[in-house]
């Protein structure tokens, strides 16, 4: 971890100057009937989830570029999100991915004790073939034709279930490279009804305070059809499985100018919205930093967000999922963490009463104007007195260059080599 002293002295330069800003901040929102206070409070209480397999360098098909200090194995990559955690105070727990992650529960539980942390959602692969597994996932794992894969495919959703038991996680997600290459590959039908019985084997292990996620995805490995494509498919699944089956949206899973937050709208109002995988993205599912490419977005999902706070059952699950492959992966965590939260705090300043009354009015030139006054609110004052409040960085990404984490780690964790292609 990072010496708390360093964090100490970072701060205390930087006050003065937050002070001010605070003030100032504080005198305008106190115009529009806000509590600065409350709105820090709320930032201090929020959390996204860090996904363990964010802190290793990504890359694409074509090549992966590590950088120094790569974490070797989970226990490093714990001590990342420590990191991370301890910088921002906004990312609370890690989400495993097994087999990338496997390792014996107690030694996990003990770790993430020491670095403050706990688990969030498990995530199970069956999109890819691990060594020493006896059947291949080359076409297919949940839905494959053979009864043995899918057997196969279930037991190993299982497993994730019981390691999660062991270390205190409450959900399993599971997302599937299912599909088909070609028009006439796969019978649509035959094949999704493969991956109901295969899903309703799994949640009848659920635990009773367990939630199952399923992430849909429009394409990719499969480029031809995909078995859980979109929130519609993956509404169907929600609903024939149970009340413990929700959806989940990664953000970078859609088509083009598809309109998400319409979709969150949509699955919270059926009371089947799990959370989300955060990231942005131009093209498709590009897993680039959450907000670097269309905060608007990220403000509006907020928005719906913040619209429902108190709908009854309404806990949504907040996780990044992105591959950093041209930055300093802690960097870009903190980055996105506070992208995040900044979304959700910008949403807490809309004027939901005037906003309602524009609507009714059919005002569209002042419901738009309302809504956006959230997002053209600068609120990093909010969310630096958040971070200091929690004896974490007022500048989260100028104290971790500051510590030498990643030159120190260095030197204790082998350089890398990266020549093949690979997610992770
Ligand atoms: C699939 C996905 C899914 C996986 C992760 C590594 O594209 O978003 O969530 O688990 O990437
Ligand atoms: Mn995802
Ligand atoms: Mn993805």
């Amino acid at each position: 971890m990072i010496d708390a002293s360093l964090i100490a002295d970072e701060n205390a330069a930087r006050r003065p100057e937050l002070d001010r800003d605070y003030e100032t901040l504080g005198e305008r929102l106190a115009r529009r009937g806000l509590d600065i206070d409350t709105l820090t409070a709320r930032a201090m209480a929020f959390g996204v989830a860090v996904p363990s397999w964010g802190v290793g360098t990504g890359g694409t098909r074509f090549a992966r570029f590590p950088g120094p200090g790569e974490p070797r194995n989970v226990f490093d990559k714990l001590d990342d999100c420590g990191v991370i955690h301890q910088l921002t105070a906004a990312t609370p727990t890690v989400s495993l991915h097994i087999p990338w992650d496997r390792a014996s529960p107690a030694d996990l539980s003990a770790k993430a004790d020491q670095l403050g942390l706990g688990f969030d959602a498990m995530n199970s692969n069956t999109f890819q073939d691990s060594p020493g597994q006896p059947l291949s996932y080359k076409f297919g794992s949940l839905s494959h034709t053979d009864r043995a894969v899918r057997e196969q495919a279930v037991a190993h959703n299982i497993d994730c279930i019981e390691i999660g038991r062991a270390i205190g996680s409450k959900a399993l997600t599971i997302w599937i490279g299912d599909g088909s290459n070609f028009p006439g590959q796969s019978h649509f039908v035959r094949q999704f009804d493969r991956y109901l019985d295969s899903a309703r084997a799994i949640y009848a292990a659920l635990p009773d305070d367990w939630k199952l996620f399923t992430e849909h995805k429009m394409y990719e490995p499969a480029f031809y059809s995909t078995v859980v494509q979109d929130w519609g498919t993956n509404y169907l699944i929600a609903r024939e499985l149970g009340d413990k089956a929700h959806c989940l949206v990664d953000l970078g899973h859609h088509a083009p100018n598809v309109n998400i937050e319409m979709i969150v709208a949509r699955l919270i109002r059926f009371g089947k919205l799990a959370g989300f995988h955060f990231n942005d993205s131009k093209y498709g599912d590009d897993d680039l930093d959450a907000g670097s490419i269309d905060p608007y977005r990220l403000f509006l999902v907020f928005n719906e967000l913040v619209d429902a706070e108190g709908t009854p059952g309404f806990a949504p699950a907040y996780m990044i999922d992105q591959s950093h492959n041209v930055t300093d992966p802690i960097e870009s965590l903190i980055a996105s963490a506070t992208e995040v939260q900044r979304a959700f705090v910008q949403a807490l300043l809309v004027d939901r009463a005037a906003l309602s009354a524009h609507q009714e009015a059919n005002d569209a030139l002042m419901a738009t104007t309302t809504l956006k006054v959230g997002f053209r609110t600068d609120v990093e004052p909010i969310l630096a007195m958040a971070r200091l409040r929690k004896s974490a960085a007022v500048d989260p990404i100028a104290a971790y260059r500051r510590s030498g984490y990643r030159t120190r780690i260095a030197t204790e964790r082998p350089a890398i080599t990266g020549t093949g292609g690979g997610i992770v």
